[in-house]
């Protein structure tokens, strides 16, 4: 396979796209992710690592979020005297003494988790350096991060100063959370801080060496809380000098002396030295590739796309952790705090299920090992059972925010999320209810996943509204977010009557093949037989908004009466028909913010209703819908192909892959769009190459590729055994 389709490369530096590729080009090991900011700095840059679970609540904020971590980064370099910089047209006017950028390139290696930076460099004295950037988060050992530069004497014998240093001045967007009195070391060669959350009180260690000739600490100045180490050495001509930094990471998450527990790594990082750390690491990468891959053949763009895609959705996934789980923004960017959504269980989910079941597991206990704050919220709603935050944190209560940012007028929007887009719940159970029938982790299903079911089930059995002899909910947002507080949205109905019969299944399963463990949760969640038979009442008469006439689902009772716009006339467009419309006139339409109805046939496939209905819901939906949310594209691209609109689903599907790498929807400088990502995957294989899951195992039916592909081979796990498929394009 040609190397550049594990590739992302950016041949020349635009300071307009900067943010945008700070967050593409993100590194990470499921332990940590650390934005591709250059080493030296650059104006409005937005250095950031986020280390999963280090949540803190800042005073002020609305909400905790997840923490800026000290930056590892940094590294200055000068060369004769000449800052290396990168030099543009709007940032090189006042600096002397002048250097030259000739040349630009960066590269992030998706097979191996690498990102190179390599430039050419004039400096003022005239002589010319090739500087190569490398750095990785080791996917071997999560707590060790690497950087090696290469300096080539291009041209002349260049005297280069470069000082390393640790940066614990760090906010998240001016936001402090660090406490101020950290502890701060610099002893021969190597630098620490440690450092402590203001309000949620973890504490950090992180420490650093510089590996190369004759490194020196350098002299404490007024920036304390950046400690260096300073090396001077002169290149000969057409030779090269090699500079290591190696640095190790612990939070109170993990061990209980982090600082200390980061001196000893490093010592033990040190003695293995870079290289034989990168060969570990890219052979974990190389494990993680050859399961999770899937090959593409004839469209070069989606296969380098699929690949970036699958790379941030690995980067992200806690490898060791299971109490820490997959933010809406991954741990690229501070967008949405670092708070869990449904994205987790629907979107960023499945691909793990499928390829990588232990990562998917973890994430699974993290909701269940949150339980408790779902059964808080539910109590303080005035319902039984568990009822999971629709933003969720470290602790697993509510954490979605009441009220928006200050907007440009001043003024603050509720955000009614956090209380009525409960259909949370039931896409949690999906997510467990999925991953028990792939893997057959039985052992998870019994001990955690089936609560996770039943609980969630209590909840809705509570929370149902016993109308006119049929079932409603009232006061829901469905996945159209534009439509909030409206009653019985027929994603959350219909989704809900799935969830009782999976919930009585669950049982019915567990009194033959655990006993005692379905007596114990009939015991401890209350289920006696009235319960259950509600559950069995409310899948024969919840209310399921249907238009006998039309053949169509509705997407809840009053939304045709609304106004009608075509969302198509708005073409071309760069923002949502709702920014263009406004927020308080496009409530009042039919335009729909993403994939709904067309979320519910991808969930629930042919049980939504015939190929007729489904033609139908397409038709009607899909000409409403804005794509405003990154989710919607791969969940059209997914229903399109089962449908047979190959147009409409490959259009999709190219957009949902490229959100990211093209920045489609203009705020990528925020974070990757992990649900986007996700979705992608399930689009390929669920939509294009009808995957299904039937009683024997995984099958294909029915696949049908975009008309230039030629092929697509990929393997799944299905009960610990793999499974390998290749679907071709008849000729
Ligand atoms: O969870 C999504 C939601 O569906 C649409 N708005 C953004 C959230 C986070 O990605």
């Amino acid at each position: 396979m040609p190397k550049r389709l594990w590739s992302v490369i950016e041949r020349s530096f635009h300071p307009d796209k900067q943010l945008h590729h700070e967050t593409i080009f993100t590194i990470g090991n499921g332990y940590l992710g650390t934005r591709g900011t250059f080493e030296e700095g650059f104006a409005q840059d937005s250095p950031s690592t986020l280390v999963h679970g280090i949540y803190d609540h800042a005073p002020g904020m609305l909400v905790p979020e997840l923490v800026n971590a000290p930056n590892w980064l940094p590294i200055r370099i000068t060369v004769d005297g000449t800052p290396f910089r990168i030099i543009t047209k709007t940032s090189d006017f006042m600096r002397p003494p002048e250097g030259h950028v000739l040349g630009f390139e960066r590269v992030l290696e998706l097979d191996r988790g690498v990102l190179t930076r390599d430039v050419l460099f004039r400096a003022a004295s005239g002589n010319i350096v090739r500087l190569i950037f490398e750095r990785f988060a080791s996917l071997h050992n999560q707590h060790i991060l690497a950087q090696r530069v290469r300096i080539i004497a291009v041209e002349g014998s260049p005297v280069i100063e470069l000082e390393s240093a640790l940066d614990g001045s760090v906010t998240n967007a001016g936001v402090a959370h660090w406490a101020q009195d950290m502890h701060v070391l610099t002893d021969g060669d190597v630098i620490a801080l440690g450092a402590r959350t203001q309000q949620s009180a973890y504490t950090l260690g992180i420490a650093s060496q510089l590996i190369c000739a004759h490194p020196m600490p350098v002299p404490e100045t007024d920036d304390r809380l950046k400690p260096a180490m300073r090396t001077v050495v002169q290149i000969q001509p057409q030779t090269e000098a090699v500079f290591d930094k190696l640095t190790t990471i612990f939070t109170s998450r993990d061990v209980a002396a982090p600082l200390e527990t980061a001196l000893s790594a490093l010592e033990a990082a040190a003695h293995s030295g870079y290289d034989r750390l990168y060969a570990d690491h890219a052979a974990e990468w190389k494990k993680y590739w050859d399961s999770s891959d899937v090959v593409i053949e004839g469209d070069d763009e989606c296969q380098l796309a699929v690949r970036f895609t699958l790379y941030h959705i690995l980067i992200t996934a806690p490898r060791h952790d299971e109490n820490a789980s997959i933010g809406a923004k991954t741990l690229s960017g501070l967008g949405y705090k670092g708070h869990v959504f449904w994205d987790t269980e629907l979107f960023a989910l499945p691909p793990l299920t499928l390829t990588q079941p232990r990562l998917a597991r973890n994430l699974l206990m993290y909701r269940y090992n949150r339980i408790e704050g779902a059964r808080h919220k539910a109590q303080a709603n005035g319902y039984e059972g568990a009822m999971f935050p629709w933003e969720s944190t470290d602790t697993g209560e509510e954490t979605t925010p009441q009220w928006s940012d200050v907007q440009p007028d001043g003024s603050r929007i509720r955000i009614w999320t956090g209380d009525t887009e409960q259909h949370i719940s039931t896409d949690i159970a999906y997510g467990v209810w999925q991953y028990w029938r792939w893997t057959g982790d039985d052992d998870f299903f019994v001990q955690h996943g089936a609560e996770m079911i039943l609980d969630t089930a209590v909840f809705w059995g509570s929370r149902v509204e016993h109308i006119n002899g049929r079932y409603e909910l009232s006061q829901q947002i469905g996945p159209d977010e534009y439509h909030e507080n409206i009653d019985n949205s027929v994603f959350t109905n219909r989704m809900v009557v799935w969830h009782m019969q999976i919930a009585l299944r669950t049982l019915d399963w567990l009194k033959v093949h655990a006993p005692a463990d379905h007596d114990r949760l009939v015991a401890q969640l209350n289920l006696t037989p009235e319960r259950l038979a509600k559950w069995a009442d409310i899948i024969d008469r919840m209310y399921i908004p249907f238009d006998q006439e039309k053949q169509i689902h509705i997407q809840f009772p009053g939304f045709f009466e609304m106004e009608y716009i075509p969302v198509p006339d708005y073409t071309p467009r760069t923002s949502s028909v709702q920014a263009i419309l406004g927020h308080a006139r496009s409530i009042q339409t039919q335009v729909i913010k993403q994939a709904d109805v067309v979320m519910m046939m991808a969930l629930l496939g042919d049980a939504v209703g015939s190929h007729e209905v489904m033609v139908n819901n397409w038709n009607t939906y899909y000409p409403r819908t804005d794509h405003g949310s990154s989710l919607s594209p791969a969940m059209h691209a997914w229903v399109g192909a089962r449908l047979g609109l190959m147009e409409e689903a490959y259009d999709m599907f190219h957009h949902a892959a490229h959100i990211d790498l093209h920045d489609n929807k203009g705020n990528v400088r925020d974070g990757m769009h992990a649900a986007a990502c996700g979705g992608v995957y399930q689009a390929l294989l669920f939509g294009f190459c009808g995957l299904q899951l039937g009683d024997d195992g995984p099958k294909i039916v029915e696949p049908r590729l975009p008309e230039h592909w030629k092929q697509v081979s990929f393997g799944v796990y299905y009960r610990g055994k793999r499974h390998t498929f290749v679907v071709k394009n008849p000729v």
